[in-house]
């Protein structure tokens, strides 16, 4: 690569993209780790766009009408933090800068956007953010389409390598965006022609050109060092009328010796390569020391949008007072106050009632009242929408001449669609919903951890939840996932019993703001055990006495989901043997540990033998059966400790052994 050529064809572009590379070089020096190479290699491209074309003012990084930028290829994370740096952001500082990778800065190994407002998600895990733009870019459509042009216009751009195309995600990710012709969409590939392990060539001959092309996306190949191509090249995808990649062949590393090498893609730290790095590229100032005449460039490249901002506001000021709060509310994740009323109505309604249905169909019950209540709510499934009970309360479909409609079709597609909806939660002005069986969780997996991670409120609906679902066999029946879904940090998972926890469960899924929820529901039809009516939300207290002992109490059985009705059944057959009974109903595990020590002590006061009953394993289970006052000798488990079989679902509890009698027997033999 002839770098002088580069600085004397575009000298101004060349020095503003060069701080970048300079910026990028000191920082992973002075953390002795991280990703040079990315940065060096896609400055260019990443000057262009913010220069010409990114619609942000750095003074709000909020704007909720702001152009979002998703680095794909997190590990690069330089080149944001660099960008923000330059543009003005007030978080990332200098100093920020200075401590990149270090215990309490922002500037962590990997983008997280919990610790900046400049950052619209965390990516490292390759693949996941050019999924998540898929959701920012519905949600962008769908918020256009009900509020309108004037508050809703903006793209969202990607930059994305060639793991994050290699990686099985982006598949489910440009599938779906080419059927949606999300034409706001434009995702830059940094084809660099590099990996860890080498080129590219090692694992992959895919013609990425062609495979977006076979997709329905629009697509341009460019030289990613030239900024007339990049910046013709943005402005055509931007009037393309589908989703737009932008090929950009690139150089890892420019300008370093390790340019074009694997070496290249890691930490270039080598002091005197480094000097002659910035030699070459005219970089004459000391370590982290941006001449003025350049910070100065930038900055007014971080003010740029100021004027765009305040036209958006006056025109945002100019709507009814009434869309001004409904905009707000909705982008700020604010549930409707009817919300409350609703759900209490509804759990009314079935305590009475007391039907017998599948909590998936519950779950469809709760839908059909909140969907026309909340809507910013956008539901869908990978392919289940009849099994999984998700497309309620008269949504409309999501599609590319109706993008009012609120329920996507994501197809097969767990992994697309779970990062999709973080992607949407992420955007703002969405609460996004969707269902597959609970076995493909681990299909979704990745994307429920970064949920999580990120603090968004997916609601992922997994219906099918035990071996309950009977002849679909092992294959389709989770036993570890609820144990999987637990040991997640920051997750909510609910087992409802019934209806009545369904609906409570689905009222805190939806006024959270931080926390995902796993909505674990059955296929098969439950009994309601919550027949008296109760305002207070229950669930919300994780674990609840759901019927006491009569008499001397012996034994307490704790229960979830379809297994409350078990527990309800041994309870009886004990009581009427004249051994006093609780039953103890734990829809949600993390709330139980979250109440405090006086309220656990309450539900489950030391003592009596202690019985969990659940058709998944055991893992999870010991603190409720051993820990909080409870004792090894005085403690079983009725669940799962194999796979399942295929077999209608009766026979299969009978052969698992998770019955009431089972149930009996137990506790005789530890009494
Ligand atoms: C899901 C996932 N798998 C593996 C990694 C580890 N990893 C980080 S970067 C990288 C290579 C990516 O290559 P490319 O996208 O071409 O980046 P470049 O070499 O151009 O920087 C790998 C395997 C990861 N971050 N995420």
């Amino acid at each position: 690569m002839d770098i002088q050529a580069l600085r004397s064809t575009n000298p101004d572009h060349w020095m503003r993209a060069a701080a970048i590379r300079a910026l990028t070089l000191d920082a992973v020096t002075a953390a002795n780790s991280g990703h040079s190479g990315m940065p060096m290699g896609m400055a260019d491209v990443a000057t262009v766009l913010y220069e010409k074309h990114l619609k942000f003012d750095a003074a709000d990084p909020t704007w909720p009408d702001r152009d979002r930028f998703i680095l794909s290829a997190g590990h690069g994370s330089m080149l944001l933090y660099s960008l923000l740096y330059l543009t003005g952001d007030a978080e990332i500082t200098l100093d920020q800068i200075k401590n990149f990778r270090q215990l309490g800065a922002k500037t962590a190994g990997h983008p997280e956007n919990f610790l900046a407002k400049g950052i619209e998600t965390t990516t490292g895990p390759l693949g996941q953010g050019i999924a998540n733009s898929v959701g920012f870019a519905i949600a962008e459509e769908s918020l256009r389409a009900r509020f309108g042009k004037k508050v809703v216009d903006h793209y969202t751009y990607v930059i994305a390598g060639d793991g994050c195309l290699m990686e099985g995600i982006s598949h489910e990710a440009i599938g779906l965006a080419g059927r949606q012709q999300l034409s706001r969409l434009v995702v830059f590939w940094d084809n660099n022609n590099i990996t860890i392990d080498g080129k590219v060539e090692l694992s992959d001959r895919t013609d990425q050109v062609a495979r977006f092309e076979a997709a329905g996306w629009h697509v341009q190949e460019i030289d990613g060092h030239d900024p007339q191509a990049i910046d013709a090249a943005i402005t055509a995808a931007k009037k393309a009328d589908a989703p737009s990649m932008i090929a950009c062949k690139t150089h890892i590393a420019l300008g370093h010796a390790a340019q074009d090498t694997s070496k290249g893609h890691g930490a270039l730290t080598d002091a005197d390569q480094m000097a002659a790095a910035k030699e070459a590229y005219g970089w004459t100032t000391g370590p982290f020391e941006v001449p003025a005449d350049i910070k100065t460039q930038w900055e007014e490249i971080g003010s740029r949008g100021a004027a765009d901002r305040a036209e958006w506001q006056s025109r945002f000021d100019a709507l009814s007072e009434q869309r001004r709060n409904e905009f707000t509310r909705t982008m700020t994740g604010a549930a409707p106050k009817r919300l409350s009323a609703t759900i209490k109505a509804l759990k009314k309604q079935n305590s009475e009632a007391a039907p017998k249905v599948a909590t998936r169909k519950s779950s469809e019950m709760v839908l059909e009242v909140v969907n026309p209540l909340m809507p910013e709510t956008i539901g869908g499934s990978a392919d289940l929408t009849g099994s999984n009970n998700t497309n309620a309360g008269d949504l409309g479909v999501f599609d590319v001449d109706n993008r009012k409609g609120r329920y996507i079709y994501f197809g097969i597609r767990e992994h697309g669609m779970a990062s999709a909806m973080n992607g949407m939660a992420l955007h703002g002005g969405i609460r996004p919903y969707g269902g597959t069986f609970m076995c493909f969780t681990d299909y979704a997996r990745p994307a429920m951890r970064l949920a999580a991670l990120m603090q968004v409120p997916s609601v992922f609906v997994m219906t099918h939840d035990s071996i309950g679902l009977g002849e679909d066999g092992p294959t389709h029946q989770p036993v570890e996932h609820l144990a999987i879904s637990r040991s997640t940090p920051n997750t909510y998972v609910f087992r409802p019993a019934d209806t009545i926890e369904t609906a409570e469960a689905w009222e805190i899924a939806l006024t959270s703001n931080s926390t995902p929820s796993v909505l674990a529901l059955s296929r098969q039809g439950l009994p309601t055990v919550r027949t008296e009516h109760k305002n207070a939300n229950l669930t919300a207290k994780g674990g609840y006495v759901l019927a006491d002992a009569e008499g001397k109490r012996q034994v307490i059985l704790i229960a979830t989901g379809s297994e409350v009705s078990v527990a309800m059944a041994a309870r009886e057959a004990l009581q009427a043997e004249g051994i006093g009974v609780r039953v103890v109903s734990m829809p949600c595990m993390e709330l139980f540990a979250a109440q405090d020590d006086a309220y656990r002590k309450r539900v489950l006061p030391g003592g009596p033998i202690r019985i969990a009953i659940e058709a998944g394993v055991r893992q999870g289970w010991d603190r409720w059966l051993l820990g909080e006052r409870g004792r090894e000798a005085k403690a079983g488990f009725i669940g799962m400790n194999s796979f399942g079989a295929s077999a209608p679902a009766e026979e299969l509890y009978e052969h698992f052994g998770i019955t009431s009698e089972a149930t009996v027997e137990l506790a005789k033999s530890l009494l």
